[in-house]
């Protein structure tokens, strides 16, 4: 009795596995290259499926028949059956045919690029975030990346340091973004909705920590976020918290590595110009809000592992961070 209900527990556990919501599934697929990809999956899932229950028949009925009884002698082994020999290297050949095909047509279709219109963003891989410019919008953001619905997008992918892999499961597969190299994805999103990924190829301390997100959004709302990117930074009203925020930040070591639209010039770390807008901080595994923001500027490195951002030398003031933050959270 007690084993029985072992058993039926591991069950449950295994198949609660199956419950959702599973945002990284590719079995979930939301583009045209998504859905190329589980449907070569499904394919050979059932070829596979056939050619287990075979193997496993034939291996059932030969330990049925042929196992030992008493009084019964031992069976005589065979040497050299020409058609035997012959059947099991083609079977596995003709098998091999049936999962080539098909996946060999899925890479050609999912290799080519987009149409001339195509949306076009270029990934950007740094340790550990991603930058995401538009060179037709003249948008410059992190983390986030926004798409307009059903119109499709060419992905142009490179990294500023070492390799990482772009992958953003239920819209397009992965791809490597290597240093001095520009690789390529077209995909056309399906629905709206927001799409989260990360990357998926080891690239140091944070690796696990650099996240991202597709925002696939209707044609009027990812018309009103470009064009909310391409305005200026807001300016902090007189006498505001925020102006003194960004007071610290302009004598502060944040503009030698952060651009701000005519505020500061600096390239290592994401565009802080309208920081305000996105969802998520560091590389998208963190909330933009004030608690997090503060904790982030006061020790990055206590947040993420080998971050980039390093501690500020000397530390800034409990009312200085709370400056910075108004002022970054005023960035919208
Ligand atoms: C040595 C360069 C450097 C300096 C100095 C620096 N940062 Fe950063 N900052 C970075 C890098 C790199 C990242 C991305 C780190 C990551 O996500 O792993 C970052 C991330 C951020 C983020 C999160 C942005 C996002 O969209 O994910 C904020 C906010 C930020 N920095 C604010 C500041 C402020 C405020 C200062 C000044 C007090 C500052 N930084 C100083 C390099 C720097
Ligand atoms: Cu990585």
């Amino acid at each position: 009795m007690p084993r029985t209900r072992l058993w039926l527990l591991t069950a449950a556990l295994a198949v609660s596995g199956c419950a959702g919501p599973f945002p990284q599934s590719t079995l979930q697929p939301r583009s045209d290259f998504a859905r190329a990809t589980d449907a070569l999956f499904t394919d050979i899932f059932w070829w596979a499926a056939l050619v287990f229950v075979i193997v496993e028949t034939l291996l059932v009925v030969a330990l049925v028949r042929f196992r030992h009884r008493e009084g019964r002698p031992v069976p005589k082994p065979m040497h050299g059956h020409t058609l035997m020999e012959i059947a099991w290297t083609l079977a596995p050949a003709v098998i091999l045919v049936f999962v080539a095909v098909p996946t060999v047509r899925t890479i050609f279709a999912t290799a080519g690029d987009a149409p001339a219109d195509a949306l076009k963003v270029d990934v950007i891989g740094h340790q550990w975030w991603w930058e995401y410019r538009y060179p037709e919008l003249g948008v410059v953001t992190a983390n986030e990346a926004h798409v307009p619905v059903g119109k499709p997008v060419q992905v142009t992918i490179t990294s500023a340091d070492v390799i990482h892999a772009f992958w953003a499961p239920r819209l397009g597969g992965k791809r490597d973004a290597i240093p001095g190299r520009e690789n390529r994805i077209a995909f056309r999103a399906d629905s709206v909705g927001d799409y989260s990924g990360q990357c998926g190829e080891f690239c140091g301390a944070s690796h696990a920590n650099m996240r991202l997100l597709v925002r696939v959004d209707a044609d009027s709302a990812f018309e009103r976020w470009v064009a909310a990117q391409r305005a200026g930074p807001a300016a902090p009203a007189a006498g505001s918290l925020a102006e003194q925020g960004k007071a610290v930040y302009s004598r502060s070591a944040c503009l030698g590595c952060h651009t701000i639209q005519g505020v500061s010039p600096g390239v290592i770390g994401p565009n802080l110009t309208h920081v305000g807008s996105r969802s998520t901080i560091a590389g998208g595994i963190f909330p933009n809000d004030s608690a997090h923001l503060a904790q982030w500027i006061a020790d990055a490195p206590a947040l993420k592992p080998g971050s980039i951002m390093t501690r500020m030398k000397p530390p800034l003031t409990d009312a200085d961070i709370a400056a910075l933050v108004a002022y970054l959270q005023s960035l919208q």
